[in-house]
Parts: structure tokens; sequence; C-alpha cells
């Protein structure tokens, strides 16, 4: 395939920025909120059927084959795709959090998409196969397994619950089946060792670097690593008249006590760098009754593989004490950890170049947010590529990024392909 790879090519080839702006701005519609503006597409929920749907006709109507894995990733490939060996596989999720932004993970998938596209059209085959992926889930907003369908691929089954259930105690079961997936044969979408040549992600900051310094790219050197804990607190569900003070096991009193310490592991302790408390369920969620059940989430995040550890460590030994104190009962009930991880310097190079010689400016910078690619780290070599945020907000409706920053993060993504394809 090497002699295919050198023959002459239609260089430079080119995004189409009116396909690509336009597939945004369509996907941008499915679970839209039009009074907030923002996008509520939690994985495996009918708004992100609907997108997954789009997707996957944007897929066809380019000419180009898709199918969808046990653990409901979208896989988009050539039409002449031999399944041949290595594969280099770029993208990212389509999935969101509550009333989020339509860039975080759709922009990466849509350029993927466009680079097949314009690589089908111009008859380029490297010396590896090209393919788009939309991962499932990955930020975990209503079954809390983020990252899921990434640590499939990626084989970290042994990781995941053997029964995923969403906030609401649903099985991920239906839903996967809903979208093609299936629970029992998740093994059968672990990608073997050596079969991605590499995997590269363009994604939006999410941060203020990159616009404070006035940079178009941004070449991402480390990836935050992350620890999320579901948290149960069972109190006992009683009349909120009746139940003298001295007599309550109350579940909502002892959340309470739990997120300030959340807060604490970072802000005073500094056990590790940012760690959050984002969402709490209150059961049964009514006034004049103290809350039996209370479950939230703590986000630890850091780059230091020791301090995550020493932050999940000091939280769980601080809710053993609460739970004493508070007279209830405290226990994780679901953990997804994700090692900090370092992307591959060759392709960190190769973006380099790409960058230069489109006439980007380019930084390295480190990414606070977890992405895809720290769990494909596991089985192949990672890259990733991030474009300005404006105001680096994200995770909420006013995410955006400037059109022309979007075409570069995706020239350099087309870029970077051909050259490690060529190779
Ligand atoms: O939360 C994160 O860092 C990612 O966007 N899911
Ligand atoms: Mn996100
Ligand atoms: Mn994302
Ligand atoms: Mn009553």
């Amino acid at each position: 395939s090497r002699s295919v790879a050198r023959r002459v090519l239609p260089w430079p080839l080119e995004i189409n920025s009116d396909r690509l702006l336009r597939r945004i701005r369509e996907l941008g519609l499915i679970g839209r909120n039009s009074a907030t503006g923002g996008i509520t597409r939690t994985g495996f929920s009918a708004t992100d059927r609907e997108g997954r749907d789009y997707l996957i006709n944007e897929a066809r109507v380019a000419g180009l084959v898709s199918r969808v894995d046990a653990a409901g990733n979208i896989l988009i490939g050539m039409a002449d795709g031999q399944g041949q060996r290595p594969t280099l596989v770029m993208g990212s999720h389509i999935d969101t959090v509550v009333n989020g932004g339509r860039l975080d993970g759709a922009y990466g998938v849509l350029a993927a998409l466009e680079v097949l596209q314009v690589c089908a059209e111009s008859d380029f085959h490297g010396s590896c196969e090209l393919m788009a992926v939309a991962f499932a889930n990955e930020e975990g907003a209503l079954f809390p397994q983020p990252f899921f369908g990434s640590m499939v691929v990626s084989g970290r089954l042994a990781d995941l619950p053997a029964e995923p259930q969403d906030h609401h105690g649903h099985s991920l079961r239906e839903p996967l089946k809903q979208v093609g997936g299936d629970l029992a044969t998740l093994d059968g979408a672990v990608w073997p060792a050596g079969s991605v040549a590499a995997y590269l992600e363009l994604h939006i900051e999410q941060g203020p670097v990159l616009e404070h310094g006035g940079h178009q790219i941004g070449v991402v050197d480390a990836i935050t690593g992350r620890c999320i804990l579901t948290v149960e607190i069972h109190g006992t569900a009683a009349h909120a008249g009746t139940t003298p003070m001295d007599a309550r096991h109350d579940a909502v009193t002892a959340a309470c006590r739990v997120v300030l310490a959340v807060e604490s592991l970072s802000r005073d302790r500094q056990v590790c760098r940012v760690s959050t408390v984002g969402r709490i369920d209150v059961h049964p969620n009514s006034p004049n009754t103290i809350a039996g059940v209370v479950r939230l989430t703590a986000d630890l995040r850091d780059t230091d593989s020791k301090r995550l550890s020493e932050a999940e460590t000091a939280i769980r030994d601080t809710m053993a004490s609460l739970a004493e104190q508070t007279g209830t009962e405290i226990t994780v009930v679901s953990r997804v950890r994700s090692a900090p991880v370092s992307t591959s310097a060759e392709l960190r190079t190769s973006i380099r170049q790409s960058a230069a010689e489109l006439g980007f400016d380019h930084i390295t910078l480190p990414s606070g947010a977890g992405h895809d690619a720290q769990m494909v780290a596991g089985v192949a070599p990672i890259a990733m590529i991030f474009v300005p945020s404006r105001a680096g907000v994200s995770h909420c409706p006013e995410e955006e990024t400037d059109a022309d920053h979007l075409m570069a993060g995706a020239q350099v993504l087309l870029r970077t392909a051909i050259h490690i394809a060529e190779l």
C-alpha cells in the first residue's frame, strides 16, 4: 500500500467548511432547549439516539459505512475498507452533559467524519485504514459510567459494573439494545492489541488558555486523571413535623457534609487539584419529609496518579466518619477511575508539523477535562488537538468557538491524518 500512498494526491486536501459547519449546526439542534439554548443528549437517552441516527445518516449520505459495536460505539469507515490493519481512528463523543454546549465531543466526531469524506472523495488510500468513531456515553450524565464506550474498546471490562444502571436505578441493558449494542457481548467490541495505529481526538479546549494567548491550535501533552465516585447516603425517611431533631437520620444534612468535604479536598487540604459534587438526587425530595436517601457524585481530578489515589482514600475516610457522626450509611456504589496519561511524542510532532505547514500558531498544553483518548491510550498511541473556547467556558449553553478556529482544527486533523497514513 506504500506505493498507493505515494501516488500524486490532489494536495492539499481541503475540509469542506460549509459541510462541516452545517453538520455542527444541525446536530446542535438535537436535544436543544430553546429557552436556555443548552443541549441535553445524555448518553443512551432518546435525544442521544436522535443524534446517533443523524450521524449514521450523514455518514450514509456521504457514501461511508457505519456499524455499531456491542458498547454502542458508532464506527464509520470507507465503503471500500478491507478491514485492513492497522487503523487510524479519529473521533470523540456526541453525548452531552445536561444543558451543555453543541461542540464538546460533537466537533471532534463531525470533523473526523469530514476527514473521512474528504479522503474518500479524493480517493486517498494510505497505509492505514481510516475510521471515525463516536464513543458511547463519554459524559456519564445519565448512566454514571463515563467513558463507557472507550473503556470497552480498550478492554477495561473488569472496571465496569456487571449491570450498569442510570441515576434512577434503571439498567443499561435495554437502552444499549435500542442503539444496537449488547451488554452480553461487550468483549467482542474490544480492539485487538496492535490493531489501532493511532487515535486522534480533536476537541474544544474548554478552558481559557488558547484564547488568552491568541493561539489557534493546542497540542495536548497530558490529560488529567479522574476518579468519579457515585455515593449513596442512606438515612431514615420520616415526618418533618413530628420527628425530634435528636431522633433523625437525615440523608440531606449528611450529604451536605459530604459535599463540603469533597470541596475541602482541593480548596483547603489541597490533596488533589480540583474536586466537585455536580449532581445530587434527593429521595423522596419532598418538603415535609426528612430525606431517606441521597445519591451524589464526586469528581476528583489531578494529573498525578498518586495524589488522585490519596484524594480518594481521604474522602472515603472522611465519609466513614461522617456516616458515624450522622447516623447514616454512606457507601460508594460506583467508581470510575481514569489514570492521567501522556500523549504520544511522535504524534505531537506530527500535529505541530501539520499546524506549521498550514500557518497556524500553536502551543502545547495539558487537558484538565477528561477525554476518551485517555482510555484509548491503554491500547494505542494517542494525541489530541485543541481549538480555543470562547471565554474558556464549556459544559454550559454559552460554550462556543469561532468558525475559523473550528476550520483550523479540522484542517490540522486532516493533514495530520494524511501524514500518519502516508508513512
Ligand atoms: O468531564 C469531562 O472532563 C469530560 O468533558 N467528560
Ligand atoms: Mn464534556
Ligand atoms: Mn468532551
Ligand atoms: Mn401528613
